[in-house]
């Protein structure tokens, strides 16, 4: 059985909870920017976000939404414009310090440092937000932690298709049962899955407790730290309700073993 190495994260509504009151407000600040009428409410963008990637997404809601939306001649070029807006406004609530890191995500990274595990970012978002994100959060130096960040365009089809996985493994020369994913949302477990990794814990967030998370090793509520416990809906919950390195080797050895 292959030990594990790496451990590969996605970052929206897995490293921290960015979408209802981070991606979201910087969307309809670019719309308000830009004159435009829209305006995503919580639970029309929890309807938006079956559609990953922010330029895909603005095409699905006008297509879904606004079919009578006259688009300028340069399409692309509308779109970009819009969601690059819309980067810069979700780049300075970063900034501002406005989305934490979820429970438990600084803890285990540090450790997982500490015990000379491989890290990634595997993720589906713009570059630039993950940078800001990182440099908010745990500090500018935190981005040469991870040896790779596979991000937004980096491949042609976004989660959740394999490829961002795909290309990760590829970058490290990893075996896919040498690593562990970490996921949210019933996209993020398509693309883990499909790629052939089958070590993979997802924890929910308040969009995605009712996703298909068909694939997952465990599904937390979240990776719990001192005095606040996670829980398990699916697989075994780590023994103090605080996931550490010694329960993520347990859940991939069951992973792997199981498979085998
Ligand atoms: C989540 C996404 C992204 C974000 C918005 O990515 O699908 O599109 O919602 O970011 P993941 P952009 O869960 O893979 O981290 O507007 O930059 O796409
Ligand atoms: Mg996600």
């Amino acid at each position: 059985m292959l030990e594990l190495q790496a451990l590969l994260f996605d970052v929206d509504g897995t490293l921290a909870d960015t979408e209802r009151d981070g991606h979201r407000v910087a969307f309809n600040a670019a719309f308000a920017d830009a004159g435009l009428d829209w305006e995503w409410s919580p639970a029309l963008y929890g309807e938006l976000l079956a559609v990953t990637g922010g330029k895909e997404r603005i095409r699905h809601f006008l297509a879904t939404h606004r079919p009578d939306f006259t688009m300028p001649a340069d399409a692309d070029g509308f779109i970009a414009a819009l969601h690059a807006a819309k980067t810069r406004h979700y780049t300075e609530l970063l900034a501002e310090g406005r989305i934490p890191l979820r429970p438990g995500v600084e803890n285990l990274i540090t450790a997982a440092r500490q015990e000379g595990l491989r890290l990634a970012i595997v993720t589906t978002t713009t570059p630039e937000n993950v940078t800001a994100l990182l440099t908010h959060t745990l500090g500018a130096r935190s981005i040469d932690w991870f040896e790779v960040i596979a991000a937004g365009d980096i491949v042609p089809a976004k989660k959740p298709a394999p490829d961002i996985y795909t290309y990760t493994l590829d970058a490290m020369e990893l075996n896919p049962d040498q690593c562990m994913a970490f996921e949210d949302s019933a996209n993020g477990v398509r693309s883990v899955v499909d790629a052939g990794i089958r070590s993979l814990l997802v924890t929910t967030n308040g969009y995605t407790v009712g996703d298909d998370m068909s694939g997952a090793t465990a599904v937390l509520d979240q990776l719990g730290e001192t005095g606040n416990p996670c829980s398990a809906s699916v697989g075994p919950a780590p023994a103090n309700g605080v996931v550490d390195l010694s329960y993520l080797r347990r859940l991939h050895a069951e992973a792997i073993g199981a498979a085998a």
